[in-house]
């Protein structure tokens, strides 16, 4: 029988601190893997790992490493499995490195990030995703998490709770289209019945610097997996993403990356749905092309007339 869920941290001495993830996820009945991958001293095996976790059928990925830690977002980037990311706290710091590593993931490769230390938020994500074609599943999350009712059964549906940022809205509604998602709606933050009715498989939820609770205080009502999407006009203060990811569980996207959150949407969708699976791998593979025509016009250009360009 295959798992669903890999779990991957950069070191054993990441084990201890992500304890919570095993006994929760225990606790449902939902399988897992434990590799320790690093993506600074084992970056081939750790890739090559990644590579085949579709191919095995697992459904979700959760990557915790501290300080540098790149081992969530390397790891997003070599598969289209939805990945959360557990920034482990650091002596110095107190996560804070792990956090903004893992989280301020660039344009076309989103981790779901939790909050410093929150396994047992990634724990239930994980859950969450896994659980969505499985009523018991869900079930059993919703008595753990104290949710009332049984949740109407996902159809491919993302939900929006707006309606703050209409043009965040639309570049997320665009893209989830554009990647084959076959219904998407705008709803009232409050609405989280009504997103359920409507069969959502996930909900993205934006967040501003007067409303950074809102994900969570969305999650609390529902055991479909929340996508948290922080917009902020200008600079923010340093509490800001810690304030957003305070309670959960809530996949945290970077600040300003609305296409992030509808690409993780479609990659929670992507874990039942071959199309959009299909979808997301052109798009990843327009992305790369991107960056390789860059590459291509740098050489031939020169640097001089290349920031030439640039700075018109
Ligand atoms: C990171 O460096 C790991 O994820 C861990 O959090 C940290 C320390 O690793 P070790 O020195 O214990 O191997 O890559």
């Amino acid at each position: 029988m295959s798992l669903p869920v890999e779990i991957r941290t950069g070191s054993d001495s990441d084990l201890p601190k992500i304890e919570r993830t095993f006994v929760v996820l225990e606790s449902l009945g939902v399988r897992f893997e434990t590799r320790v991958l690093s993506a600074h001293r084992t970056p081939q095996r750790m890739a090559a790992r990644a590579r085949e976790l579709e191919g095995l059928m697992f459904k979700v990925v959760i990557a915790a490493a501290g300080g540098s830690a790149h081992l969530p977002g390397m790891t997003a980037s070599e598969t289209l499995l939805p990945v959360i990311g557990i920034p482990v706290e650091t002596t110095q710091l107190k996560g804070m490195d792990s956090l903004l590593s893992i989280i301020q993931m660039p344009e076309g490769i989103p981790v779901g990030t939790v909050g410093v230390a929150q396994a047992e938020h990634a724990a239930l994500l994980a859950a969450e995703i896994a659980a969505l074609d499985e009523p018991a599943l869900r079930a059993k999350i919703r008595a753990q998490r104290n949710i009332a009712g049984a949740a109407p059964p996902a159809r491919e549906f993302v939900a929006l709770a707006g309606p703050k940022s209409e043009k965040a809205c639309r570049e997320a509604m665009d893209l989830l289209h554009e990647l084959g998602v076959k219904d998407a709606g705008v709803f009232e933050p409050g609405a989280v019945a009504d997103m359920e009715k409507a069969g959502a498989r996930a909900i993205i939820a934006w967040a501003e610097v007067d409303t950074l609770s809102r994900p969570a205080e969305i999650a609390a009502k529902t055991d479909i997996p929340v996508v948290a999407a922080p917009l902020a006009s200008g600079a923010v203060s340093s509490d800001f993403l810690p304030r957003l990811l305070e309670k959960g569980p809530i996949a945290a996207m970077g600040i300003n990356r609305p296409k992030n959150a509808a690409l993780f949407a479609a990659m929670i969708v992507g874990t039942s749905s071959p199309a959009v699976r299909e979808h997301l791998r052109a798009y990843r593979e327009r992305l790369s092309d991107d960056v390789i025509l860059k590459d291509t016009r740098l050489r031939e250009k020169g640097i001089r007339a290349t920031l030439d360009d640039l700075k018109k």
